[in-house]
């Protein structure tokens, strides 16, 4: 049994360098191509070339040349190995986590109604990570505003259901942290982009701007003096906008809704677990409060058995198999067309066998070793 990265003949990942994706590869043992685009990309292929298990190349920089010397020195260079490396500790069986499916329910609905899908992803790689800031404000006010007046989270609070224990992403919305004063219980929250700055302060986790890059910015550990300074102006200004700018509004958007819980700055800094997805495999030194758990690899299920068409492609592939896909975000058929020919035309000439992941049909010029598919098991 095996699925898009675990067969054996699974060669190389290109990717856009996602946490949960980049997790996943390490786990599997396989080399990545990392394009990043946004957000937390960049810094997630740079820790991928510092940690040996990729190269990084920037969107903008593809050509045909490029991409050719990239793909030779992933598949040819017999320095480039990956092992497996990531232990994953599961989660512990939620037997005492009596946290009813209604609220579940209700969150995940409750977020149904945003989209990002207007946008050109590729467009995001040359914003400057301070817009990143303003950008999440944004995001991530209308998002709570969303949640806290969908009727089914109204629904929700309206009902007399008891929780023992809350579990929130925390994700930019500080303000539904008033569910754990509301029901009274334990607030766990959880962290599905590692240990940011948003994350470390609530549990009081210190991380120091010298050593410890913002995940917006695309540094590692090793900084330049200039990239440190960089950094600490970086994280002083997501700092002071946390404090004087979304932090207030949050906590206005949580007194509409909630006008008798105490203040935000109460109810803020409150949780007894945080739960985050990284994993030393993929880290570099950091602190660690012991409240703070990394669950990095919860996400990597035993792998289910491959549609026929897709196992007989990667079964015969003698020389293996390229796998490549930019998430679930970035449409590949929005890059430009002289993109597009570049990598198909790296793509036809090597000689591994390649799967990318389209949001098309086709695509003209596909050389004859690529398949597309909308959607691969990954
Ligand atoms: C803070 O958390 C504790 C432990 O979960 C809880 O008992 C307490 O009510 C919480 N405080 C507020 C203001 O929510
Ligand atoms: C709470 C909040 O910031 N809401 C904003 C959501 O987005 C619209 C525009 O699309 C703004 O007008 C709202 O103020």
């Amino acid at each position: 049994m095996s699925n898009g990265l675990t067969h054996p003949n699974t060669k190389l990942f290109i990717t856009h360098g996602g946490l949960l994706s980049t997790i996943e590869t390490v786990y599997h043992g396989v080399p990545v191509l990392a394009i990043p685009i946004f957000g937390d990309q960049k810094m997630n292929a740079a820790r991928a070339e510092m940690n040996g298990f990729g190269i990084s190349l920037s969107f903008s920089a593809i050509t045909e040349e490029k991409l050719s010397e990239a793909l030779n020195k992933l598949l040819n260079d017999p320095n480039v190995k990956c092992s497996r490396i990531l232990v994953v500790f599961p989660m512990p069986a939620p037997s005492h986590y009596i946290l009813g499916n209604a609220l579940a329910r209700g969150l995940a609905e409750a977020g149904h109604d945003i989209t990002m899908h207007s946008f050109n992803f590729f467009d995001l790689e040359h914003m400057s990570p301070f817009l990143n800031i303003p950008f999440m404000n944004f995001v991530g006010n209308n998002c709570t505003q969303k949640t806290l007046e969908h009727p089914n989270f109204k629904k929700l609070i309206k009902s007399n259901e008891h929780f023992d224990v809350v579990i929130l992403e925390q994700f930019h919305d500080d303000a539904l942290k008033v569910l754990g004063y509301h029901y009274k219980a334990p607030l766990i929250l959880f962290s599905t982009i590692g240990a940011s700055s948003w994350i470390n302060p609530l549990v009081g986790n210190p991380a120091p701007p010298s050593y410890i890059p913002d995940i917006f910015l695309k540094y590692t550990s090793n900084m330049t003096f200039w990239q440190r300074m960089v950094n600490w102006i970086f994280a002083l200004a997501s700092e002071l906008n946390r404090q004087l700018i979304f932090f207030p509004k949050q906590n206005q958007l949580m007194k509409e809704y909630f006008p008798d819980a105490p203040d935000l700055s109460i109810l803020n800094y409150n949780a007894s677990l945080v739960l985050v997805n990284s994993h030393e495999s993929i880290n570099q030194p950091a602190p660690h409060v012991p409240n703070m758990i990394d669950i990095g690899g919860f996400h990597v299920n035993p792998p289910k058995e491959l549609p026929t068409d897709l196992k007989d492609f990667m079964d015969n592939a003698e020389e293996g198999v390229v796998y490549f896909s930019m998430g679930s975000n970035i449409k590949p058929s929005t890059m430009s067309n002289e993109k597009k020919e570049a990598i198909l035309k790296a793509l036809g000439k090597i000689k591994q066998k390649v799967l990318w992941k389209w949001d098309e049909d086709d695509v003209p010029g596909k050389p004859a070793n690529v398949k597309l598919a909308k959607w691969f098991p990954q």
